[in-house]
């Protein structure tokens, strides 16, 4: 799906949008510490965490590979569950 994504992206120059659904964020400082760890990562061009509907979600810079894995770490280590 991701592949498909980034496929398109090259011909629509559409921003790439990744969505994680996240279990435990229950308040704007959750949010925060996601968002400035995940912002870090050279290929994220923007996060933002939705509260309500739990998830985060990532754009990622025009040409930069998608590291899920970094992303999931990164959450994880913040003692966040992913949900798939
Ligand atoms: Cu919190």
């Amino acid at each position: 799906m991701i592949k498909l994504l980034l496929f398109l992206n090259l011909f629509l120059l559409e921003p790439v949008v990744i969505d994680v659904k996240v279990r435990g964020m229950v308040c704007s400082f959750c949010a925060q510490g996601i968002e400035k760890n995940i912002s870090k990562l050279k290929m994220v061009e923007n996060v933002d965490v939705n509260l309500k509907k739990g998830f985060v979600s990532i754009i990622v810079k025009d040409g930069e590979n998608i590291d899920m894995n970094k992303i999931e770490q990164i959450i994880k280590d913040a003692g966040y569950q992913i949900l798939k």
